[in-house]
Protein backbone atom coordinates (compact mmCIF):
# COMPACT_ATOMS: atom_id res chain seq x y z
CA UNK A 1 0.00 0.00 0.00
CA UNK A 2 1.30 3.49 -1.06
CA UNK A 3 -0.80 7.00 0.07
CA UNK A 4 -0.90 10.09 1.90
CA UNK A 5 -3.61 11.73 3.66
CA UNK A 6 -2.80 15.34 3.98
CA UNK A 7 -4.60 17.68 6.32
CA UNK A 8 -5.21 21.39 6.03
CA UNK A 9 -6.75 24.34 7.99
CA UNK A 10 -9.26 26.36 5.65
CA UNK A 11 -10.81 28.70 7.93
CA UNK A 12 -12.97 26.80 10.24
CA UNK A 13 -12.78 23.44 9.00
CA UNK A 14 -10.27 20.85 8.08
CA UNK A 15 -9.59 19.94 4.46
CA UNK A 16 -8.46 16.12 3.90
CA UNK A 17 -6.68 15.40 0.52
CA UNK A 18 -6.34 11.60 0.28
CA UNK A 19 -4.11 10.19 -2.47
CA UNK A 20 -3.36 6.58 -2.82
CA UNK A 21 -1.01 4.75 -5.86
CA UNK A 22 -1.00 0.92 -4.08
CA UNK A 23 -4.06 -0.75 -2.46
CA UNK A 24 -5.08 -4.30 -2.47
CA UNK A 25 -7.82 -5.13 -5.39
CA UNK A 26 -11.61 -3.91 -4.53
CA UNK A 27 -13.02 -1.03 -2.24
CA UNK A 28 -11.78 -0.31 1.49
CA UNK A 29 -13.56 1.27 4.00
CA UNK A 30 -11.42 4.28 5.33
CA UNK A 31 -11.84 6.48 8.39
CA UNK A 32 -9.78 8.35 10.82
CA UNK A 33 -9.42 6.29 14.57
CA UNK A 34 -9.26 7.84 18.17
CA UNK A 35 -5.69 6.81 19.11
CA UNK A 36 -2.52 6.55 17.16
CA UNK A 37 -0.77 3.83 19.02
CA UNK A 38 0.48 0.92 16.68
CA UNK A 39 1.40 -1.07 19.05
CA UNK A 40 -1.54 -3.45 18.67
CA UNK A 41 -1.82 -6.42 16.24
CA UNK A 42 -3.84 -5.48 13.66
CA UNK A 43 -3.66 -1.84 14.34
CA UNK A 44 -6.40 -2.39 17.10
CA UNK A 45 -4.92 -0.34 19.68
CA UNK A 46 -6.13 2.43 17.22
CA UNK A 47 -9.52 2.06 19.08
CA UNK A 48 -13.01 3.18 17.34
CA UNK A 49 -13.56 5.97 14.97
CA UNK A 50 -13.01 9.38 15.73
CA UNK A 51 -16.03 11.64 16.70
CA UNK A 52 -15.44 15.07 17.88
CA UNK A 53 -19.06 15.70 18.67
CA UNK A 54 -21.78 13.77 20.82
CA UNK A 55 -22.02 9.97 20.81
CA UNK A 56 -23.10 8.94 17.60
CA UNK A 57 -23.78 6.24 15.01
CA UNK A 58 -21.81 5.06 12.07
CA UNK A 59 -21.82 6.59 8.45
CA UNK A 60 -20.53 7.90 5.50
CA UNK A 61 -18.20 10.52 4.14
CA UNK A 62 -18.78 14.18 5.04
CA UNK A 63 -21.13 15.29 2.55
CA UNK A 64 -24.11 12.36 3.23
CA UNK A 65 -26.83 13.34 4.89
CA UNK A 66 -27.39 10.93 7.72
CA UNK A 67 -25.54 10.64 11.03
CA UNK A 68 -21.80 9.68 10.92
CA UNK A 69 -18.48 9.87 12.99
CA UNK A 70 -16.54 13.02 12.42
CA UNK A 71 -13.67 10.48 10.91
CA UNK A 72 -15.84 8.25 8.16
CA UNK A 73 -14.54 8.88 5.28
CA UNK A 74 -16.39 6.26 3.06
CA UNK A 75 -14.36 4.11 0.95
CA UNK A 76 -11.16 4.62 -1.43
CA UNK A 77 -10.09 2.00 -4.58
CA UNK A 78 -7.92 2.77 -6.95
CA UNK A 79 -9.42 2.91 -10.68
CA UNK A 80 -9.48 0.73 -13.99
CA UNK A 81 -5.51 0.06 -14.67
CA UNK A 82 -4.91 1.37 -11.00
CA UNK A 83 -5.48 4.33 -11.72
CA UNK A 84 -4.63 6.56 -8.24
CA UNK A 85 -7.47 7.44 -5.83
CA UNK A 86 -7.86 11.24 -5.21
CA UNK A 87 -10.53 12.78 -3.02
CA UNK A 88 -10.80 15.52 -0.79
CA UNK A 89 -12.72 16.16 1.89
CA UNK A 90 -14.32 18.72 4.09
CA UNK A 91 -14.63 18.25 8.11
CA UNK A 92 -15.97 21.19 9.41
CA UNK A 93 -15.32 23.09 12.78
CA UNK A 94 -12.70 21.25 13.43
CA UNK A 95 -8.97 22.04 14.08
CA UNK A 96 -5.88 20.15 12.63
CA UNK A 97 -4.74 19.84 16.03
CA UNK A 98 -7.64 18.32 17.60
CA UNK A 99 -6.27 15.27 14.49
CA UNK A 100 -2.42 15.23 15.51
CA UNK A 101 -1.60 11.47 17.24
CA UNK A 102 -4.54 9.95 15.72
CA UNK A 103 -4.82 7.65 13.10
CA UNK A 104 -5.71 6.53 9.30
CA UNK A 105 -6.86 3.50 8.69
CA UNK A 106 -7.62 1.21 5.66
CA UNK A 107 -9.60 -1.76 6.20
CA UNK A 108 -9.74 -5.22 4.02
CA UNK A 109 -13.74 -5.03 3.12
CA UNK A 110 -15.61 -2.06 1.95
CA UNK A 111 -17.84 0.23 4.60
CA UNK A 112 -21.41 -0.18 3.93
CA UNK A 113 -21.81 3.68 5.50
CA UNK A 114 -24.10 2.30 8.29
CA UNK A 115 -26.77 1.08 5.98
CA UNK A 116 -25.76 -2.62 6.30
CA UNK A 117 -27.38 -5.63 8.07
CA UNK A 118 -24.71 -6.64 9.96
CA UNK A 119 -24.49 -6.33 13.87
CA UNK A 120 -21.26 -3.90 13.02
CA UNK A 121 -22.45 -1.51 10.40
CA UNK A 122 -23.98 1.00 12.60
CA UNK A 123 -20.31 1.23 14.30
CA UNK A 124 -17.58 0.26 11.96
CA UNK A 125 -19.77 0.02 8.69
CA UNK A 126 -18.77 -4.13 8.84
CA UNK A 127 -15.40 -3.26 7.27
CA UNK A 128 -13.89 -5.58 8.49
CA UNK A 129 -9.88 -6.46 9.19
CA UNK A 130 -7.87 -3.10 9.64
CA UNK A 131 -4.65 -3.44 7.00
CA UNK A 132 -3.18 -0.78 7.24
CA UNK A 133 -3.08 2.42 9.89
CA UNK A 134 -0.76 5.41 10.03
CA UNK A 135 -0.25 8.28 12.73
CA UNK A 136 -1.55 11.55 11.79
CA UNK A 137 1.55 13.70 12.37
CA UNK A 138 3.58 17.48 10.98
CA UNK A 139 4.48 17.24 8.19
CA UNK A 140 5.77 20.46 7.50
CA UNK A 141 8.86 21.96 9.27
CA UNK A 142 6.24 25.21 9.31
CA UNK A 143 4.43 25.33 12.37
CA UNK A 144 1.05 26.06 10.40
CA UNK A 145 1.41 24.00 7.41
CA UNK A 146 -0.95 21.09 8.58
CA UNK A 147 -0.71 17.15 9.01
CA UNK A 148 -0.34 14.02 7.02
CA UNK A 149 -0.45 10.53 7.26
CA UNK A 150 1.77 8.55 5.33
CA UNK A 151 1.26 5.01 3.84
CA UNK A 152 4.57 3.17 2.47
CA UNK A 153 4.80 -0.24 2.44
CA UNK A 154 7.65 -0.58 0.49
CA UNK A 155 9.89 2.50 1.18
CA UNK A 156 12.48 3.93 -1.25
CA UNK A 157 10.50 2.04 -4.04
CA UNK A 158 11.82 -1.31 -3.63
CA UNK A 159 9.14 -4.02 -4.26
CA UNK A 160 8.73 -6.35 -3.04
CA UNK A 161 10.41 -6.04 0.40
CA UNK A 162 11.50 -10.12 0.29
CA UNK A 163 12.06 -10.86 -3.10
CA UNK A 164 10.40 -14.37 -4.59
CA UNK A 165 7.23 -13.63 -2.76
CA UNK A 166 3.96 -14.12 -4.25
CA UNK A 167 0.69 -15.69 -3.95
CA UNK A 168 -1.33 -16.65 -6.80
CA UNK A 169 -0.95 -20.41 -5.98
CA UNK A 170 -0.33 -22.44 -3.17
CA UNK A 171 3.33 -23.09 -4.70
CA UNK A 172 4.17 -19.47 -4.57
CA UNK A 173 2.34 -19.21 -1.66
CA UNK A 174 4.71 -21.84 -0.11
CA UNK A 175 7.80 -20.57 -1.76
CA UNK A 176 6.94 -17.18 0.08
CA UNK A 177 6.36 -18.38 3.44
CA UNK A 178 10.42 -20.00 2.71
CA UNK A 179 11.41 -16.99 2.01
CA UNK A 180 10.19 -15.26 5.01
CA UNK A 181 12.13 -17.78 7.68
CA UNK A 182 14.81 -15.67 9.70
CA UNK A 183 13.03 -12.60 8.94
CA UNK A 184 11.62 -10.02 11.83
CA UNK A 185 7.71 -11.78 12.98
CA UNK A 186 6.70 -8.26 12.08
CA UNK A 187 7.62 -8.06 8.31
CA UNK A 188 6.51 -12.43 8.65
CA UNK A 189 2.99 -11.00 9.62
CA UNK A 190 2.60 -7.92 7.28
CA UNK A 191 3.47 -9.80 4.32
CA UNK A 192 1.44 -13.20 5.36
CA UNK A 193 -1.22 -10.43 5.99
CA UNK A 194 -1.24 -8.56 2.88
CA UNK A 195 -0.76 -11.40 0.36
CA UNK A 196 -3.56 -13.05 2.31
CA UNK A 197 -5.59 -10.27 1.01
CA UNK A 198 -4.48 -9.51 -1.96
CA UNK A 199 -5.41 -13.30 -2.62
CA UNK A 200 -8.62 -12.43 -1.12
CA UNK A 201 -9.75 -9.73 -3.26
CA UNK A 202 -8.05 -10.69 -6.48
CA UNK A 203 -10.76 -9.97 -9.25
CA UNK A 204 -10.51 -13.39 -10.19
CA UNK A 205 -10.67 -15.34 -7.76
CA UNK A 206 -9.86 -18.94 -8.53
CA UNK A 207 -9.05 -22.12 -6.84
CA UNK A 208 -5.95 -21.40 -7.04
CA UNK A 209 -6.01 -17.97 -5.10
CA UNK A 210 -8.05 -20.05 -2.42
CA UNK A 211 -5.57 -22.35 -2.10
CA UNK A 212 -2.89 -19.91 -1.66
CA UNK A 213 -5.54 -18.34 1.24
CA UNK A 214 -5.33 -21.41 2.95
CA UNK A 215 -1.55 -21.57 2.89
CA UNK A 216 -1.25 -18.08 4.08
CA UNK A 217 -4.03 -17.97 7.17
CA UNK A 218 -2.92 -21.26 8.13
CA UNK A 219 0.86 -19.38 8.88
CA UNK A 220 -0.77 -16.67 10.06
CA UNK A 221 -2.52 -18.52 13.04
CA UNK A 222 0.96 -20.25 13.70
CA UNK A 223 2.76 -16.99 14.21
CA UNK A 224 -0.12 -15.90 16.64
CA UNK A 225 1.16 -18.70 18.91
CA UNK A 226 4.15 -17.54 19.56
CU1 LIG B 1 -11.73 2.14 10.52
ZN1 LIG C 1 -17.63 5.43 11.92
Amino acid sequence: MKGEVLFEQKGTSVVVSAFFTELPPGQHGFHIHKAGDLRGEGCKQACDHYNAGPQTSHGGPPDSKEPRHTGDLGNISLGPGSTPFKKTYTLANLNVSDLYGRSVIVHADPDDLGKGPHDDSKTTGHSGARIACAVIGRVSCEETKGGGALFNDNPGGRKPRVPGTGYGTRKRAQNTLKKLKGKPIGLKRQIATTLYYRAKHHAHQTKNMREAMKVFSKYLKTLKRK
